[in-house]
């Protein structure tokens, strides 16, 4: 048990309904790890609101995609029993708690941030994209504080929003007089751990680019995920060494494998270090196709059984509108509504 971990609470976007392998890596394999090792139930929230900042997103592909991402979760081994699995909209603490920190925040403040500008091109609709792109750090903020959060584990693109927290739930507690906020810690995940397009490897593999072939998702096949590895760009120098500066797509695949087999990266590159560019690619497949395909059967399992995937999200969403419920009338008192 690693005390100092505290209260986790982490998000991930139902904007597909599938998590690709950088998902896997960088989020959900840590949190089947965190859940046997963290002092509390770890917090993990399918952000449905967060993903409405995609004005593209067809309600009824939204709906679809949040019974998928949830069995995606249990499929990669989260246990309802050891974690608080919920959907984000059905606690409205969230959209209260955020209007709140709106209030609490300045215009200037959230302009800082660049994650919206980065966002704002992603949706190549410089004038017409929602507000929301630009404010959601303040839902973020709102979704982390309302559990007292002690650590999260983010890449490092998100540091700002981690930052931005942190000032909010400092200048409350100092404007209120007050000691509501907890003022979490960050669990910065290295751009190492970052896993890159297999398209464009200088980019993260993402759920909103439509690349063909530039992410593996959890539930595709074995035939599909050996031909994507195999198309991945690399370089063409034939030795196999790992520097993701000037050697990205191979890096990458490095990175893949390493994860795949959780094995440092040094030791992923003995391992490899003789093979030339198509015996790596077809190691990262094996690995891959080995640890997916049991996943890929129990995702179809569960999206047989939707009553299941509603108790799971039920019971995630009861346990965490207790915690919620319990923040947000400090936070009223605070502020002089209550
Ligand atoms: N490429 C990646 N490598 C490692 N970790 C990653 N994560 C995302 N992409 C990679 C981690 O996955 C968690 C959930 O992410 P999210 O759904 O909140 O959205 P995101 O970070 O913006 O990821 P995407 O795939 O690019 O989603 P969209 O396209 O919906 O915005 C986070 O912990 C994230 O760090």
């Amino acid at each position: 048990m690693n005390a100092k971990l505290g209260r986790i609470f982490s998000g991930i976007q139902p904007s597909a309904g599938v998590p690709h392998l950088g998902n896997y890596i960088g989020a959900i394999k840590p949190w089947v790890h965190y859940q046997d090792t963290a002092p509390l139930k770890p917090i993990l929230s399918v952000v449905d609101l967060h993903a409405l900042t995609n004005p593209k997103l067809k309600p009824e592909i939204l709906r679809d995609n949040i019974f998928q991402m949830t069995a995606s979760l249990l499929a990669c081994g989260l246990d309802p029993n050891k974690c608080i699995i919920f959907q984000q909209s059905t606690v409205p603490h969230h959209t209260e708690l955020s209007w709140i920190l709106t209030c609490c925040s300045t215009l200037q403040r959230i302009q800082a941030i660049n994650t919206w500008r980065e966002k704002v091109k992603l949706l190549g609709k410089e004038k017409g994209a929602p507000l929301g792109v630009l404010v959601y750090p303040l839902l973020m903020a709102a979704d982390i504080l309302l559990y007292k959060t002690d650590t999260i584990p983010v890449g490092d693109d998100q540091s700002q929003n981690i930052e931005l927290t942190r000032e909010l739930a400092t200048t409350f507690n100092r404007r209120f007089n007050c000691n509501v906020m907890k003022v979490p810690e960050k669990l910065v995940q290295t751009e190492s751990n970052r896993i890159k397009s297999l398209r464009d490897p200088t980019s993260k593999m993402s759920k909103s680019d439509d690349t063909q072939g530039s992410s593996v998702t959890i539930l595709d096949c074995q035939d599909l995920i050996r031909a994507k590895i195999k198309k991945a760009v690399t370089d063409s120098n034939p030795v196999l060494s790992f520097d993701p500066e000037k050697r990205p797509g191979v890096s990458n695949l490095i990175g893949i494998y390493a994860a795949m087999k959780n094995i440092s990266k040094s030791d992923a590159l003995t391992e490899v270090e003789s093979m030339d560019t198509l015996q790596l690619k077809n190691a990262v497949s094996d690995v891959v196709v080995e640890a997916l395909s049991p996943i890929r059967s129990e995702h179809s399992r569960l999206m047989e059984s939707k009553e299941y995937l509603t108790q799971v999200l039920n019971n995630g969403k009861n346990s965490a509108t207790e915690i919620a419920d319990q923040t947000l009338i400090e936070v009223k008192k605070a502020i002089g509504v209550l």
